[in-house]
Protein backbone atom coordinates (compact mmCIF):
# COMPACT_ATOMS: atom_id res chain seq x y z
CA UNK A 1 0.00 0.00 0.00
CA UNK A 2 1.25 3.24 -0.64
CA UNK A 3 1.12 5.57 1.77
CA UNK A 4 -2.14 7.70 2.73
CA UNK A 5 -2.06 11.64 3.24
CA UNK A 6 -4.36 13.93 4.05
CA UNK A 7 -4.46 17.34 3.25
CA UNK A 8 -6.26 19.49 6.33
CA UNK A 9 -6.29 21.63 9.18
CA UNK A 10 -8.02 20.87 12.17
CA UNK A 11 -11.09 23.38 12.25
CA UNK A 12 -12.28 22.03 9.37
CA UNK A 13 -15.70 19.54 9.85
CA UNK A 14 -15.07 18.06 6.65
CA UNK A 15 -11.64 17.28 8.03
CA UNK A 16 -12.79 15.73 10.93
CA UNK A 17 -15.41 13.64 8.80
CA UNK A 18 -12.39 12.40 7.10
CA UNK A 19 -9.65 11.83 10.17
CA UNK A 20 -13.17 10.09 11.60
CA UNK A 21 -12.72 7.95 8.48
CA UNK A 22 -8.81 7.18 8.75
CA UNK A 23 -9.86 5.98 12.91
CA UNK A 24 -12.71 4.18 11.94
CA UNK A 25 -10.48 2.04 9.88
CA UNK A 26 -7.71 1.82 11.79
CA UNK A 27 -5.19 3.54 9.68
CA UNK A 28 -1.81 5.47 9.77
CA UNK A 29 -1.33 8.54 7.36
CA UNK A 30 0.62 11.54 7.48
CA UNK A 31 -0.54 14.79 8.03
CA UNK A 32 -0.34 17.89 5.34
CA UNK A 33 -1.60 21.23 7.02
CA UNK A 34 -3.00 23.86 4.40
CA UNK A 35 -4.05 27.11 4.61
CA UNK A 36 -7.90 27.61 5.72
CA UNK A 37 -8.41 30.48 2.71
CA UNK A 38 -7.01 31.07 -0.70
CA UNK A 39 -4.10 31.15 -1.67
CA UNK A 40 -3.39 27.43 -1.45
CA UNK A 41 -0.14 26.86 -4.06
CA UNK A 42 0.78 23.49 -2.54
CA UNK A 43 -2.49 21.81 -2.51
CA UNK A 44 -3.70 23.64 -6.20
CA UNK A 45 -0.14 21.96 -7.29
CA UNK A 46 -1.53 18.44 -6.45
CA UNK A 47 -5.47 19.08 -7.47
CA UNK A 48 -5.04 21.97 -10.33
CA UNK A 49 -7.50 24.39 -8.63
CA UNK A 50 -10.08 22.39 -6.40
CA UNK A 51 -9.73 24.18 -3.11
CA UNK A 52 -12.11 22.84 -0.70
CA UNK A 53 -10.73 21.52 2.45
CA UNK A 54 -9.72 18.43 2.99
CA UNK A 55 -7.94 16.37 0.01
CA UNK A 56 -6.29 12.69 0.12
CA UNK A 57 -2.95 11.97 -1.83
CA UNK A 58 -2.05 8.17 -2.46
CA UNK A 59 1.12 8.91 -3.96
CA UNK A 60 0.20 10.40 -7.57
CA UNK A 61 -3.26 9.66 -7.17
CA UNK A 62 -5.42 13.10 -5.69
CA UNK A 63 -8.69 12.27 -4.45
CA UNK A 64 -11.11 15.22 -4.06
CA UNK A 65 -13.85 15.19 -1.92
CA UNK A 66 -14.79 13.13 1.40
CA UNK A 67 -17.69 11.18 -0.44
CA UNK A 68 -15.56 9.91 -2.84
CA UNK A 69 -12.46 9.58 0.13
CA UNK A 70 -14.96 7.24 1.82
CA UNK A 71 -15.02 4.87 -1.24
CA UNK A 72 -11.32 4.92 -1.77
CA UNK A 73 -10.95 4.03 2.14
CA UNK A 74 -12.85 1.55 2.08
CA UNK A 75 -11.20 -0.26 -1.35
CA UNK A 76 -7.96 0.23 0.83
CA UNK A 77 -9.36 -1.60 3.71
CA UNK A 78 -12.90 -3.35 3.87
CA UNK A 79 -13.91 -4.02 7.14
CA UNK A 80 -14.81 -2.53 9.72
CA UNK A 81 -17.26 -0.90 6.83
CA UNK A 82 -18.12 2.86 5.85
CA UNK A 83 -21.12 0.97 3.69
CA UNK A 84 -22.38 -1.81 5.30
CA UNK A 85 -23.21 -4.62 2.77
CA UNK A 86 -27.09 -4.32 1.89
CA UNK A 87 -27.04 -0.92 3.27
CA UNK A 88 -24.99 0.73 0.48
CA UNK A 89 -27.86 3.35 -0.55
CA UNK A 90 -29.27 4.36 2.62
CA UNK A 91 -25.65 4.94 4.21
CA UNK A 92 -24.89 6.55 1.38
CA UNK A 93 -28.45 8.65 0.60
CA UNK A 94 -27.88 9.83 4.60
CA UNK A 95 -24.51 10.81 4.41
CA UNK A 96 -24.96 13.07 1.36
CA UNK A 97 -28.15 14.53 3.36
CA UNK A 98 -25.67 15.42 6.15
CA UNK A 99 -22.99 16.91 4.50
CA UNK A 100 -25.32 19.29 2.69
CA UNK A 101 -28.19 20.21 4.65
CA UNK A 102 -27.19 19.51 8.46
CA UNK A 103 -23.58 21.13 7.19
CA UNK A 104 -24.90 23.89 6.01
CA UNK A 105 -27.08 24.39 9.77
CA UNK A 106 -24.03 23.63 11.27
CA UNK A 107 -22.07 26.43 9.91
CA UNK A 108 -25.19 29.30 9.70
CA UNK A 109 -25.32 28.35 13.82
CA UNK A 110 -21.55 29.01 13.91
CA UNK A 111 -21.01 32.14 11.98
CA UNK A 112 -23.92 34.29 13.51
CA UNK A 113 -22.70 37.16 15.38
CA UNK A 114 -21.97 35.52 18.60
CA UNK A 115 -20.49 32.85 17.24
CA UNK A 116 -18.49 34.19 15.05
CA UNK A 117 -16.99 36.50 17.75
CA UNK A 118 -16.12 33.68 20.10
CA UNK A 119 -14.04 31.69 16.99
CA UNK A 120 -12.14 34.72 15.86
CA UNK A 121 -11.60 35.85 19.75
CA UNK A 122 -8.11 37.40 20.03
CA UNK A 123 -7.53 37.24 16.13
CA UNK A 124 -6.49 40.89 14.14
CA UNK A 125 -9.41 42.14 12.22
CA UNK A 126 -7.75 41.67 8.83
CA UNK A 127 -8.09 37.86 9.11
CA UNK A 128 -11.32 38.48 10.15
CA UNK A 129 -11.81 40.15 7.46
CA UNK A 130 -10.05 37.92 4.81
CA UNK A 131 -11.84 34.88 5.95
CA UNK A 132 -15.27 36.25 5.52
CA UNK A 133 -14.42 37.65 2.34
CA UNK A 134 -12.38 34.11 1.72
CA UNK A 135 -16.14 32.26 2.10
CA UNK A 136 -18.20 34.72 0.04
CA UNK A 137 -15.97 34.66 -2.61
CA UNK A 138 -16.46 30.69 -2.20
CA UNK A 139 -20.00 30.72 -2.27
CA UNK A 140 -20.21 32.51 -5.84
CA UNK A 141 -20.64 31.25 -9.21
CA UNK A 142 -21.55 27.91 -7.33
CA UNK A 143 -25.87 26.49 -7.11
CA UNK A 144 -25.69 26.91 -3.13
CA UNK A 145 -26.43 29.65 -1.13
CA UNK A 146 -25.42 30.18 2.46
CA UNK A 147 -28.65 29.46 4.78
CA UNK A 148 -29.66 32.49 6.71
CA UNK A 149 -28.92 32.07 10.30
CA UNK A 150 -32.70 32.56 11.56
CA UNK A 151 -34.00 30.16 9.31
CA UNK A 152 -30.69 27.73 10.11
CA UNK A 153 -32.16 28.37 13.71
CA UNK A 154 -35.98 28.11 13.25
CA UNK A 155 -35.16 24.46 11.21
CA UNK A 156 -32.44 23.28 13.97
CA UNK A 157 -34.93 21.43 16.09
CA UNK A 158 -36.52 19.80 13.91
CA UNK A 159 -33.10 18.29 12.68
CA UNK A 160 -32.15 17.36 15.99
CA UNK A 161 -35.77 16.22 17.35
CA UNK A 162 -35.48 13.82 14.86
CA UNK A 163 -32.33 12.52 15.38
CA UNK A 164 -32.54 12.47 19.13
CA UNK A 165 -35.44 10.14 18.68
CA UNK A 166 -33.95 7.90 16.55
CA UNK A 167 -30.85 7.29 19.02
CA UNK A 168 -33.27 6.64 21.75
CA UNK A 169 -35.33 3.86 20.35
CA UNK A 170 -32.69 2.33 17.92
CA UNK A 171 -29.35 1.55 19.08
CA UNK A 172 -26.08 2.89 19.01
CA UNK A 173 -25.59 4.16 15.70
CA UNK A 174 -28.04 5.43 12.81
CA UNK A 175 -27.87 2.60 10.82
CA UNK A 176 -28.33 0.22 13.62
CA UNK A 177 -25.48 -1.29 16.43
CA UNK A 178 -22.55 -0.08 13.80
CA UNK A 179 -21.56 2.98 13.15
CA UNK A 180 -21.20 4.07 9.14
CA UNK A 181 -20.70 6.86 6.89
CA UNK A 182 -24.07 8.16 8.36
CA UNK A 183 -22.87 8.45 11.61
CA UNK A 184 -19.84 10.36 10.75
CA UNK A 185 -21.60 12.94 8.17
CA UNK A 186 -24.11 13.71 10.42
CA UNK A 187 -20.93 14.27 13.00
CA UNK A 188 -18.61 16.47 11.62
CA UNK A 189 -22.03 19.24 11.64
CA UNK A 190 -22.49 18.60 15.08
CA UNK A 191 -18.72 18.69 16.10
CA UNK A 192 -18.27 22.23 14.75
CA UNK A 193 -21.28 23.66 16.70
CA UNK A 194 -19.80 21.93 20.08
CA UNK A 195 -15.91 23.02 19.44
CA UNK A 196 -17.74 27.06 19.54
CA UNK A 197 -18.64 27.39 23.07
CA UNK A 198 -20.55 30.79 22.06
CA UNK A 199 -23.32 28.52 20.27
CA UNK A 200 -22.56 24.69 21.72
CA UNK A 201 -25.54 25.38 23.99
CA UNK A 202 -27.89 24.29 20.52
CA UNK A 203 -26.96 20.60 21.28
CA UNK A 204 -27.81 21.02 25.15
CA UNK A 205 -31.43 19.04 25.05
CA UNK A 206 -30.14 16.33 23.21
CA UNK A 207 -28.49 13.66 25.68
CA UNK A 208 -29.05 10.87 23.22
CA UNK A 209 -27.34 12.57 20.48
CA UNK A 210 -24.05 13.62 23.21
CA UNK A 211 -24.09 10.38 24.04
CA UNK A 212 -23.86 9.21 20.80
CA UNK A 213 -21.34 12.11 19.62
CA UNK A 214 -19.09 10.30 22.59
CA UNK A 215 -19.39 7.52 21.01
CA UNK A 216 -18.21 8.73 17.54
CA UNK A 217 -15.09 10.43 18.87
CA UNK A 218 -13.96 7.72 20.58
CA UNK A 219 -13.63 6.39 16.98
CA UNK A 220 -10.44 8.35 17.15
CA UNK A 221 -8.43 9.53 13.99
CA UNK A 222 -6.27 6.46 13.61
CA UNK A 223 -2.37 6.97 13.84
CA UNK A 224 -0.82 10.22 11.95
CA UNK A 225 2.70 12.25 11.79
CA UNK A 226 2.89 15.48 10.27
CA UNK A 227 4.22 15.53 6.82
CA UNK A 228 5.91 19.10 5.03
CA UNK A 229 3.52 20.02 1.96
CA UNK A 230 7.14 19.90 -0.51
CA UNK A 231 7.57 16.41 0.53
CA UNK A 232 4.17 15.52 -0.44
CA UNK A 233 4.52 17.30 -3.75
CA UNK A 234 7.77 15.19 -4.23
CA UNK A 235 5.95 12.24 -3.52
CA UNK A 236 3.33 12.90 -6.32
CA UNK A 237 6.21 13.86 -8.36
CA UNK A 238 7.81 10.15 -7.69
CA UNK A 239 5.14 8.21 -8.19
CA UNK A 240 2.89 6.70 -10.76
CA UNK A 241 -0.85 6.97 -10.92
CA UNK A 242 -2.34 3.74 -9.78
CA UNK A 243 -3.63 1.56 -12.76
CA UNK A 244 -7.26 2.13 -13.71
CA UNK A 245 -9.12 -0.80 -14.70
CA UNK A 246 -11.39 -0.59 -17.17
CA UNK A 247 -14.99 -1.77 -16.46
CA UNK A 248 -17.43 -0.97 -19.54
CA UNK A 249 -19.18 1.91 -18.67
CA UNK A 250 -21.71 4.17 -21.45
CA UNK A 251 -20.63 8.24 -20.24
CA UNK A 252 -23.70 10.11 -19.59
CA UNK A 253 -22.14 12.76 -21.66
CA UNK A 254 -20.47 11.01 -24.96
CA UNK A 255 -16.98 11.53 -23.75
CA UNK A 256 -14.17 9.23 -24.16
CA UNK A 257 -10.88 8.43 -22.49
CA UNK A 258 -8.02 11.40 -23.51
CA UNK A 259 -10.57 13.84 -24.34
CA UNK A 260 -9.77 17.58 -22.65
CA UNK A 261 -11.90 18.28 -20.04
CA UNK A 262 -13.17 20.29 -17.22
CA UNK A 263 -14.60 19.24 -13.64
CA UNK A 264 -15.98 21.24 -11.09
CA UNK A 265 -18.36 21.49 -8.11
CA UNK A 266 -21.67 22.09 -8.87
CA UNK A 267 -22.25 23.89 -5.38
CA UNK A 268 -19.55 25.96 -4.24
CA UNK A 269 -15.58 26.67 -4.40
CA UNK A 270 -16.81 25.78 -8.11
CA UNK A 271 -12.77 26.41 -9.39
CA UNK A 272 -12.34 24.16 -12.79
CA UNK A 273 -9.99 21.76 -12.91
CA UNK A 274 -8.68 20.95 -16.68
CA UNK A 275 -7.14 17.48 -17.74
CA UNK A 276 -7.61 14.45 -19.61
CA UNK A 277 -10.16 12.19 -19.16
CA UNK A 278 -9.02 8.91 -17.38
CA UNK A 279 -11.90 6.94 -17.05
CA UNK A 280 -15.32 7.38 -15.56
CA UNK A 281 -17.87 5.39 -14.05
CA UNK A 282 -21.34 5.51 -12.20
CA UNK A 283 -19.33 7.49 -8.47
CA UNK A 284 -15.81 8.62 -10.02
CA UNK A 285 -14.20 11.15 -12.71
CA UNK A 286 -10.99 10.96 -13.17
CA UNK A 287 -8.76 12.91 -14.90
CA UNK A 288 -4.77 13.47 -15.95
CA UNK A 289 -3.15 16.48 -15.19
CA UNK A 290 0.33 17.71 -15.88
CA UNK A 291 1.70 20.29 -13.19
CA UNK A 292 5.05 22.13 -13.30
CA UNK A 293 6.09 21.20 -9.60
CA UNK A 294 3.71 17.97 -8.76
CA UNK A 295 4.52 15.90 -12.04
CA UNK A 296 1.61 13.78 -13.75
CA UNK A 297 -0.89 13.21 -11.31
CA UNK A 298 -4.59 11.71 -11.43
CA UNK A 299 -7.24 13.72 -9.85
CA UNK A 300 -10.53 12.03 -9.01
CA UNK A 301 -13.82 13.63 -8.08
CA UNK A 302 -16.82 11.74 -7.30
CA UNK A 303 -19.77 12.47 -9.93
CA UNK A 304 -22.46 13.10 -7.74
CA UNK A 305 -21.94 17.43 -7.14
CA UNK A 306 -19.57 17.66 -9.98
CA UNK A 307 -19.91 18.39 -13.29
CA UNK A 308 -17.66 17.47 -16.32
CA UNK A 309 -17.65 19.18 -19.61
CA UNK A 310 -15.69 18.68 -22.51
CA UNK A 311 -13.03 21.50 -23.48
N1 LIG B 1 -18.37 18.09 -0.31
C1 LIG B 1 -17.07 18.47 0.17
C2 LIG B 1 -17.21 19.68 1.08
C3 LIG B 1 -15.89 20.17 1.64
C4 LIG B 1 -16.02 21.53 2.32
O1 LIG B 1 -17.03 22.25 2.21
N2 LIG B 1 -15.00 21.89 3.07
C5 LIG B 1 -14.93 23.20 3.65
C6 LIG B 1 -14.18 23.13 4.98
S1 LIG B 1 -15.06 22.17 6.16
C7 LIG B 1 -14.11 24.09 2.76
O2 LIG B 1 -13.56 23.62 1.78
N3 LIG B 1 -14.00 25.36 3.09
C8 LIG B 1 -13.16 26.24 2.32
C9 LIG B 1 -11.70 25.92 2.44
O3 LIG B 1 -11.27 25.17 3.31
O4 LIG B 1 -10.96 26.46 1.63
C10 LIG B 1 -16.44 17.27 0.88
O5 LIG B 1 -17.16 16.34 1.26
O6 LIG B 1 -15.20 17.21 0.97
Amino acid sequence: MTDLILHHYPQSPFAEKARLMLGFKGLSWHSVMIPAVMPKPDLTALTGGYRRTPVLQIGADIYCDTALMARRLEREKATPALFPEGREAVAASLAQFADQVLFQHGVAINFQPKGLASRFAGMPEAVVKGFIADRQALFSGGAASRLDTSVALSQWPALMGRLETQLQRNGEFLLGDQPSIADLAHYHPLWFVASNKAVADALDNYPAIKAWMGRITDLGHGSSTAMEPAEAIRIAREATPEAMVKASFKSPGGLTSGQAVTVSAVDYGTEAVAGTLVSEDSEELVIAREDERAGLVHVHFPRFGFKIEAV
